[in-house]
C-alpha cells in the first residue's frame, strides 16, 4: 500500500502547560516510544501520523506540538487558527495545569473566530495513579470535560495506555464534523484538506441520502 496515500488530512494542536507531557504523548503515538529525559519543545514541532477512520479512508494527521512555556505564547498563537481539532493536554499529578485547562480552551476559542476548533481533554501520566501522585481525580476531570463540552481521556505516555484511543477519539469526531457539515472547509483556512473535494460531497450526499427516511412508508398498526 502507498503510505503517502491520504483522503483528508487534519491539522491538530497540542496544548497545555510546559512538561504535561505533549511531546511525549506524541512519540508514543507516532513512534511508540517513551524517553524519561526529553527537551522542552522551542517553539513549534511538528509531527505526521496516518490513520484509517473507516474501512478504506485514510487521514493524514500533521499535528502541532506547541511549547507549553509563557515566552513561546507569540509563536504557538499563530498555528491555532489552521487547526481543526485540539488535545487540551494536563497531568493528573499537577493541579495548575489542570486549572489552566480552562484559560487554554478560552484562548484558542477566541482567536480562532469565525473558525471553530474540536477538543478532547486528556489527563496525562495516568501512570502515577499506581505511585499515589495523583491531585486530580478522574471525577473532576469529567465535571470540566462536560462543562467544556468535549470528551474525556485519561492516558499515560510512559505505559502507552489509552493513547491510540484518545488520538482517535478525537480524529474520528473531526470526521464525523466533516461528514455532517458541522466543519466547513473554507476558503482560506487550512485545518482539514481533502484529496478529491467531489469525493466528500458523494460521501455526504450518501450519508444524507441514508438519514433520509424513505417516501410513502405506510405507518405501523
Ligand atoms: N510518569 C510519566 N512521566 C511522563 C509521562 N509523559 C511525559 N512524562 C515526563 O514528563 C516530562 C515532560 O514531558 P514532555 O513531553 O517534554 O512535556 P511537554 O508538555 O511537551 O513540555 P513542553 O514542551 O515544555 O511544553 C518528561 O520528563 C517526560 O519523561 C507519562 O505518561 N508518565
Ligand atoms: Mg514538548
Amino acid at each position: 500500500m502507498d503510505l503517502t496515500l491520504w483522503q483528508y488530512q487534519f491539522r491538530i494542536i497540542m496544548l497545555g502547560d510546559s512538561t504535561v507531557g505533549k511531546s511525549s504523548l506524541l512519540k508514543r503515538f507516532t513512534e511508540n516510544l517513551f524517553l524519561e529525559s526529553i527537551n522542552q519543545t522551542v517553539g513549534v514541532d511538528f509531527y505526521v501520523h496516518f490513520l484509517e477512520v473507516e474501512p478504506g479512508v485514510r487521514v493524514k494527521l500533521q499535528f502541532w506540538d506547541t511549547a507549553g512555556q509563557e515566552r513561546f505564547r507569540s509563536v504557538t498563537r499563530s498555528y491555532y487558527r489552521n487547526s481543526v481539532g485540539g488535545l487540551l493536554v494536563f497531568d493528573i499529578t499537577n493541579r495548575a495545569s489542570f486549572d489552566h485547562v480552562k484559560e487554554w480552551h478560552a484562548e484558542v476559542c477566541e482567536r480562532v473566530q469565525p473558525y471553530r476548533v474540536l477538543f478532547i481533554l486528556v489527563g496525562q501520566k495516568s501512570d502515577m495513579d499506581a505511585e499515589g501522585e495523583r491531585v486530580v481525580s478522574r471525577e473532576e476531570a469529567e465535571k470540566l470535560a462536560k462543562q467544556l463540552g468535549v470528551p474525556y481521556a485519561e492516558v499515560s505516555a510512559k505505559t502507552g495506555q489509552n493513547v491510540k484511543e484518545a488520538f482517535e477519539l478525537l480524529t474520528r469526531r473531526v470526521y464525523q464534523g466533516l461528514m455532517s457539515g458541522e466543519v466547513e472547509m473554507l476558503e482560506g483556512w487550512d485545518g482539514v484538506k481533502c484529496a478529491t473535494p467531489q469525493s466528500l460531497q458523494a460521501q455526504r450526499a450518501s450519508l444524507a441520502q441514508a438519514d433520509t427516511p424513505p417516501r410513502n412508508t405506510k405507518k405501523c398498526c
